[in-house]
């Protein structure tokens, strides 16, 4: 159960279609392969997402982070030694999907070596999730014949709107348009990505009280710290922290000073042992957790579905696992199918993700 290499391989996939929001835009999934090897031949996967515009991370920076950095701090340690590498691996403040993939890659390996899975080896709760859809900018129309699509294809009725344009008209027409073309039978609510002022949030959300939206995301920044008190105490839905709270420190920040309600757990940032640290605080907090997305490829997604349904307090919303519907292609050899609504876990050891070595040579940029 050593473990005796870690490899970063940066791979690029494009997008077919891009994903805009507040904060950036996605066209091409440039994230990077992890993969852990042990001294009993296994070899354990996960992915990381670099985000520049949220985390500034960046593929070569990730790269040159686990080769330079992190590898070094966990190679001659067991899979058991979780702790120790979360230890070692959190020294550094920064570096969220690179210190997350190599978590998440152990946790795979492990289950590998035991024969379980990693749902199983978190806590077992269920082997699904509902799954919900994010819908990138776009006009009023083309969003909802994307909703309709997904609807339809796929059995998805749960939808996160990106939110945050100026006028804020422009995004407010989109809901209402979602919700009339839609109808009752879908799930709304709206993730701003820090785009808008509190003032702004809270004209929006107003404009749209009548829509039966499930929840609000990062609207305003939470560094405008006395504006997003003020638009929390108002709102009568749940406001989801989501890149203004990646620790679980963050998150007692922002709870306790009634900046957010609720919790977006993100496995492609905080792996598998901050999220369970997140999950537990949540619960104790009585808080809402939604399996959040950072537009995740099928890996990712699949880390986020093993995690989510581990536990019966991250199983409860529907997860945020579709946006790898929107690449050209994947690196799998079994693609992931969402149908009725849900994505089921693996069956089998660890993730029971099979990288396909083709596509990987294929989409690999160090050949
Ligand atoms: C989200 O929930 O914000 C967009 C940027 C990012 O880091 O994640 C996505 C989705
Ligand atoms: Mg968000």
């Amino acid at each position: 159960m050593k473990i005796t290499q870690v490899e970063a391989i940066p791979f690029a996939i494009p997008y077919r279609k891009p994903l805009r929001f507040a904060s950036g835009e996605v066209h091409v999934a440039e994230h990077v392969l992890v993969r852990v090897h042990t001294d009993d031949g296994i070899v354990g996967v996960a992915e990381a997402p670099p985000r520049p515009f949220t985390y500034g991370e960046t593929q070569a920076g990730i790269v040159a982070a686990i080769d330079t950095i992190f590898a070094a701090q966990v190679v001659g340690l067991s899979l058991l030694d979780r702790e120790t590498v979360h230890t070692r691996l959190a020294r550094t403040v920064g570096n969220p999907t690179a210190k997350s993939a190599i978590d998440m890659a152990i946790w795979d390996a492990l289950g590998r070596t035991l024969d379980v899975s990693v749902t199983e080896l978190l806590g077992g709760y269920t082997d699904r999730m509902r799954v919900s859809h994010m819908l990138g900018f776009d006009e009023p129309a083309a969003m909802v014949a994307e909703a309709e699509r997904m609807r339809d294809t796929h059995g998805i009725t749960t939808f996160k709107v990106k939110v945050g344009r100026r006028p804020v008209s422009l995004d407010t027409a989109v809901v209402r348009a979602l919700r009339e073309g839609l109808g009752e039978g879908i799930d709304l609510y709206v993730d701003g990505n820090r785009g808008w002022t509190a003032a702004e949030s809270a004209h929006a959300m107003k404009e749209m009280a009548d829509l039966g939206l499930l929840f609000a995301e990062e609207l305003c920044p939470a560094d405008d710290v006395l504006g997003r008190r003020w638009l929390v105490s108002q709102l009568d839905v749940p406001f989801i922290a989501d890149e203004s709270a990646v620790t679980p420190a963050d998150v007692t920040r922002e709870i306790l000073g009634g900046s957010a309600t609720a919790v977006s757990i993100k496995t492609a940032r905080t792996g598998f042992t901050r999220s369970q640290r997140t999950h537990h605080l949540a619960e104790g907090l009585g808080l809402e957790v939604v399996m959040g997305n950072q537009i995740d490829g099928q890996l990712g997604s699949l880390c986020t579905v093993a995690f989510g349904a581990a536990y019966e307090l991250t199983s409860r919303r529907p997860g945020e696992l579709s946006n790898f519907l929107d690449m050209s292609d994947d690196l799998l050899t079994e693609p992931l199918c969402i149908a009725d609504g849900e994505l089921t876990v693996r069956p089998g050891a660890g993730l029971g993700a099979e990288i396909d070595p083709e596509k990987l040579q294929r989409y690999r940029l160090d050949r």
